[in-house]
């Protein structure tokens, strides 16, 4: 019976022991209290990197030790299973087999990195360092570290460095800033898209959202969020900020990915001065392309001859075209009018569009705006005033680009449709088949 016991009083000793030195040990490493690591780096995130040719998977043979900060870590879920981390020559992803890697390597914190005998391979030309080669696909992937291999190969250091990112504009974003913490200022997102949430939580196919977001001077990149992200069910900013995120690529698009919603302080006003209350907005990005326009509640009628604004699309993005080309009538009369549009009580009502003209050869497209109208098929048996909408013209042998109509205060309305109306001819003696393209319609209040 003694010798049965004797065993179990020594578990229980090596237990409390063990409890013992976890204790200790936690309570060392919390900052500040830190002993730097005795380790230097030799190599850099750049010279690393260099190593990659995309679409392999490489051994690192190199007997060298690389330093970054974490820049990113999976805290919030929107990272997984992976970490970012920099020096100065660039950023690298580091695939990681475990989860709440935050708990050891925070944003902030130095690692250094042992590098041989691990393996560097790029998920769709985004390099990642990993620890194995992944044979279970139809190409050799990068398989992520094991958990178990994590401080053989990875040496903790100091906690809290400053993490700064990069500022930087659209244009410039290039490979060398892979995985870098970068920020660009004056962001938005799309009128149309500040209703939605970061990403939708209980959704795993597809994983993730994609937003374009767009600066002042009209540079646009995507925005990727997972549905995974603790911040998923979050609304979307709706005013104008600077973003700080990491640059990624997936093939040859670029994408952003945020730490957690602290990323896009999006509070200020936006490009157009409007503090983002946005009470209308139509982009025609759910019209099915190459049909009539026919989006809920909007009117799309000829009064006279047949021609109806339809919906064209041109580099990924859909609007609003009308003309009286090929149509042989020898009056063209057509109103496009939205919804009941309800300004609610706000001080200040801004309306705005885009518009492009093609072909210009006298056609005309006027905007106005009505109270009295009731919704029904004859929009021109009501009362309706013009609006001081800029128009684009004179583009008589190509289509011009989108231009602003202009600001147009509405502050004096309430409730109030809009109606653009279009007027050419396509008869025997007179043409006047100018075509217009309308697009990002806008009532913001302030
Ligand atoms: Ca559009």
């Amino acid at each position: 019976m003694k010798i049965q016991k004797c065993p179990t009083m020594f578990y229980v000793t090596i237990l409390l022991l063990g409890n013992l030195w976890i204790s200790c040990n936690k309570k060392f490493d919390e900052p500040p209290s830190f002993i730097a690591p005795d380790i230097i780096s030799n190599y850099t995130i750049a010279e690393l990197k260099n190593l990659h040719t995309n679409g392999m998977v490489e051994l690192v043979n190199e007997d060298k030790v690389i330093r970054g900060i974490v820049v990113a870590d999976d805290r919030s879920g929107n990272f997984y299973k992976s970490i970012v981390i920099e020096d100065s020559t660039g950023g690298i992803s580091l695939s990681l087999d475990r989860y709440d890697l935050y708990t050891d390597y925070p944003i902030g914190r130095e690692i250094f990195i042992k590098i041989k005998g691990l393996y560097l391979g790029d998920y769709n030309k985004l390099i990642q360092l990993g620890g194995g080669i992944d044979n279970t696909g139809t190409a050799p992937a990068l398989a992520p570290l094991a958990a178990t291999l994590f401080d053989q190969y990875i040496i903790r250091g100091s906690y809290s460095n400053e993490v700064l990112p990069l500022v930087v504009s659209i244009s410039d974003l290039n490979d060398s800033y892979q995985n870098r913490l970068i920020q660009i200022k004056n962001c938005q997102f799309a009128t149309s898209d500040t209703s939605k949430t970061f990403a939708i939580a209980g959704q795993s196919s597809p994983s993730a959202v994609n937003y374009t977001l767009s600066t002042c001077d009209g540079s646009k990149i995507i925005l990727r969020n997972s549905n995974y992200a603790d911040f998923a069910s979050m609304n979307l900013p709706n005013g104008n900020g600077d973003i700080s995120a990491i640059y990624t690529v997936y093939g040859t698009t670029k994408q952003l990915y945020i730490r957690d919603t602290a990323d896009t302080p999006f509070y200020g006003l936006r490009c157009d001065g409007t503090n983002g209350n946005i009470l209308f907005s139509q982009d025609f990005t759910d019209a099915p392309i190459g049909s009539n326009i026919n989006l809920p509640g909007w009117l799309n009628v000829a009064e006279t001859g047949s021609v109806k604004y339809t919906c064209a699309n041109y580099q990924s993005n859909s609007y609003a075209k009308i003309s009286a080309y090929l149509s042989g009538y020898d009056v063209i009369k057509t109103w496009m009018v939205t919804p009941l549009i309800d300004l609610g009580n706000y001080t200040q009502k801004i309306f705005s569009f885009t518009n492009a003209d093609g072909y210009d050869n006298g056609a005309t497209l006027k905007v106005y705006l009505s109270t009295d109208y009731k919704g029904d098929g004859k929009p021109w048996d009501y009362t309706w005033s013009l609006l001081p909408a800029t128009i684009s013209h004179g583009h008589t042998s190509s289509y011009g680009s989108f231009i602003s109509s202009g600001d147009m205060d509405i502050s004096a309305y309430s409730k109030i449709y809009i109606a653009f109306v279009y007027e050419g001819a396509d008869g025997a003696g007179i043409k006047r088949t100018t075509t217009f393209q309308i697009d990002d319609i806008k009532i913001t209040g302030n």
